[in-house]
């Protein structure tokens, strides 16, 4: 399958014929780093190889729209509950920079034992079956050849099906995956026993495929309300992981610690967070880093987590982070929206490029308040992990409630999650190997009376499906209702009919999203807002962010609704828009030429601040590609505007009209035009026209060769000059 830039990802050619589709690699792909990269007008001492196809940061367009790529991972994670809609918003976060994408789970998943076959509807998740995997590595492999760049799938090896889904990962081509056997007995209540023995096996599953492993440590932060106080427990969580993962045959550069900067503002968090990021990578030298942002202390406020995620990127980038993970900045909001995670990945990219270099220019303090605290943090962890070696081990310490145990150890709450070893989802369902225990796969953990020597444990039967994919059970959907085919059938005949909706969770859902200040006390103001969003027409209207400005002046509040249209493409009338010339191709042509502009408000017109985006250099103007320009003020007449033009040999006269009555505009367009031609100066001069009333077409009938109006910029008027000049010469 292959896509073009200008087409839409075709959702029914990418199911088509999924029963036979191989993935073209396996294993997790880091970014090809280059140091002192020469990228447009700059060097960039961390970066990595450029995309073939992206979208570039916004303000690139003033440094020749170049999109240099940090050399660490950018991961997105996506799960809207429907994966035929998440393909589409994985191709979007690719071409923003994401190269690691992660598939959430639908709740509950940790708890089934077993696969789960056919693609159901998820909530807030994606319920992880081969066939949904399958279709997400088609795309993946299909977006990864357009944006020109490895991109990792990634999702659970955890819970009791974990060995299970580690075997279908390593089949599928899945390149990441959690696997942390201490994340299903805190959090999901899977007996301890099993939770260890099913992680040996998975962990070796995982290794023979090359999937990189991200521990759960992090999953204490999420949970505890002061969430730095847990950390000297991360580091013993991290090293339990660590070990075991080693021990079932992990080389370190699959094992990458999950961590996360613990605090956000208004907590001071480079001095809580910075030291704990540090100790951690000194502790676990020679293993890999994900750093997530922090979600413990996460509004559904865009601006307030992006400034946290600002600051957890700087950190990351402090303690030498391999993958740098991002959250949408609405979280909170259950369902994150697809353009949220963008913004996500964006954040993390611009924050990234713009410190590039930093360690050339910084150097952590090697004494002070940081190393004392890196010093404490690490001494508390090795005083935890004593105790828990003195208690009688890790099970011991669980069934005390000594995890996620929220006094900053050794101080204690009592208010740890507890577990009892003979309790929880699969209790008494570890059966011991027989001694001449086999099974013909070849990536196993443990005694197997089949890999004897080099040969293949499979050989003796041709083969297993790590080995031989024609072997893999491939069961497509077995709900008659709830599956992807049904699901698409209406956004399908609405893609045929050329009908768009508005649209954030699901395809078509009609959801958007309005802004709105209201000069009230919060309750009244938001009883208001919720007025006037149903007046807008949105069905449903919730507020899904409230911010107060000042008790008694006001509020304002984000609102999604529903807004149930249906436009169709056909009878849309597309203005016609010409791609602007890029300023270097206009600078070049106009600079050498000594072009000379005469511009002003006419008639009674105080308003200037239009023309000055136009003319001036500040305001990203066509002073700036060289054109003389003779701005003559406010209020000018016609006959100066000319005087002056024939003076300087003007090659155009701009007019702009803002406060217009009685069509003052159209009398003053008409004029210029009809003066021009009668001092003979009608033929050289381009004559525009500019303002918030004007459009192209009336200006061309009121005799002048353009109009622009309001959002004009400067470079689209000076590519309109120096495409008429140049067919002029
Ligand atoms: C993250 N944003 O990236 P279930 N295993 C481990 C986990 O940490 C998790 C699961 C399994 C977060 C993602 C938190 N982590 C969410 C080690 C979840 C998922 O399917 O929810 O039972 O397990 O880490």
């Amino acid at each position: 399958m292959k896509l073009s830039p200008d087409s839409k990802l075709d959702i029914a050619e990418l199911l088509r014929d999924l029963e036979h589709f191989r993935p073209k690699r396996k294993g997790w792909s880091w970014r090809r780093r280059i140091e002192n990269q020469s990228i447009g007008p700059f060097i960039y001492r961390d970066s990595a190889q450029s995309l073939k196809h992206s979208v570039p940061l916004a303000a690139a367009h003033h440094f020749d729209h170049i999109d240099p790529q940090c050399d660490l991972v950018i991961t997105t994670e996506i799960a809207s509950g429907r994966f035929e809609d998440d393909l589409r918003r994985m191709r979007m976060a690719a071409w923003h920079g994401a190269d690691h994408i992660m598939v959430i789970r639908t709740t509950g998943q940790s708890h089934i034992d077993g696969l789960i076959e056919g693609t159901p509807e998820g909530v807030g998740g994606i319920p992880i079956s081969r066939k949904q995997i399958r279709a997400t590595r088609k795309a993946l492999d299909a977006i990864e050849d357009e944006v020109g760049r490895p991109i990792n799938f990634h999702s659970y090896v955890s819970g009791l099906a974990g060995p299970d889904i580690a075997v279908l990962f390593a089949e599928e081509g899945v390149n990441g995956a959690h696997q942390d056997p201490q994340y299903n007995v805190l959090y999901r209540d899977v007996n301890m026993h099993r939770s260890f023995v099913d992680a040996a096996e998975a962990k070796r599953v995982l290794a023979d495929a090359g999937i990189l492993q991200l521990d759960g440590a992090h999953n204490a932060n999420a949970t505890a309300r002061e969430a730095w106080k847990v950390t000297p427990e991360l580091f013993v969580q991290h090293a339990i992981n660590c070990a075991y993962s080693r021990a079932a045959g992990m080389p370190d550069d699959l094992i990458a610690l999950s961590t996360v900067p613990p605090t956000a503002p208004p907590a001071p968090k480079l001095r809580l967070d910075l030291p704990y990021a540090v100790a951690l990578r000194e502790v676990f030298a020679g293993f890999r880093f994900r750093a997530q942002q922090n979600t413990r202390y996460m509004e559904a406020n865009a601006r307030e987590v992006n400034v946290t995620h600002v600051l957890d990127t700087l950190i990351s980038k402090l303690a030498r982070t391999d993958i740098q993970s991002t959250i949408t900045p609405d979280e909170g909001r259950n369902i994150p929206w697809h353009y949220n995670n963008i913004a996500g990945v964006n954040t993390a990219r611009q924050t990234l490029m713009g410190i590039d270099g930093l360690g050339e220019l910084l150097r952590l303090r090697e004494t002070g308040p940081l190393r004392d605290k890196a010093r404490e943090l690490k001494e508390r962890a090795v005083l935890f992990l004593e105790e828990i070696l003195d208690g009688g081990g890790y099970y011991a310490a669980v069934a005390a409630g000594q995890f996620v145990d929220q006094g900053f150890y050794p101080e204690r709450r009592g208010d740890g999650i507890v577990r009892d070893p003979e309790g929880g989802d699969g209790a008494d369902s570890v059966i011991p190997r027989a001694p001449d225990y086999g099974a013909p796969v070849c990536s196993h953990f443990g005694n197997n009376i089949y890999a004897q020597g080099d040969a293949r444990a499979c050989d003796a039967h041709g083969g297993c499906t790590l080995c031989d994919p024609d072997k893999i059970q491939y069961i497509d959907e077995l709900d008659a209702d709830d599956n992807v085919n049904r699901r698409l059938e209406r956004p399908l005949d609405e893609h045929r009919r050329g009908l768009l909706r508005p649209e954030v969770e699901k395809h078509g859902d009609n959801v958007v999203s309005v802004t709105l200040f209201v000069p009230a006390s919060p309750r009244v103001a938001e009883a208001a807002a919720l007025q006037m969003a149903a007046h807008m027409g949105l069905k449903d209207p919730q507020v899904i962010s409230r911010r107060m400005m000042h008790p008694a002046e006001g509020s304002v509040f984000e609102i999604k609704g529903i807004l149930d249209i249906a436009i169709a493409i056909d009878e849309l009338e597309l203005p016609q828009r010409l791609e602007p010339l890029d300023d270097a191709e206009i600078e070049s042509w106009v600079r050498p030429r000594e072009i000379h502009v005469v511009a002003a408000t006419v008639g009674e017109d105080e308003h200037s601040v239009g023309l000055h985006e136009i003319l001036d250099i500040k305001h990203g103007g066509i002073e700036r590609y060289g054109f003389h320009c003779h701005n003559l003020g406010t209020s000018v007449s016609i006959e100066r505007l000319l005087d002056t033009a024939a003076q300087t040999d003007a090659r155009a006269v701009l007019i702009s009209t803002i406060i217009t009555h009685a069509d003052v505009h159209q009398k003053h367009m008409r004029q210029l035009h009809e003066l021009a031609l009668e001092r003979g100066l009608r033929e050289r001069l381009l004559l525009v026209a500019g303002g918030t009333q004007v459009t192209d077409s009336l200006a061309r009938e009121c005799g002048l060769d353009a109009g622009f109006g309001r959002g004009t910029s400067g470079r689209e008027l000076a590519s309109f000059i120096v495409g008429r000049l140049r067919q002029a010469v």
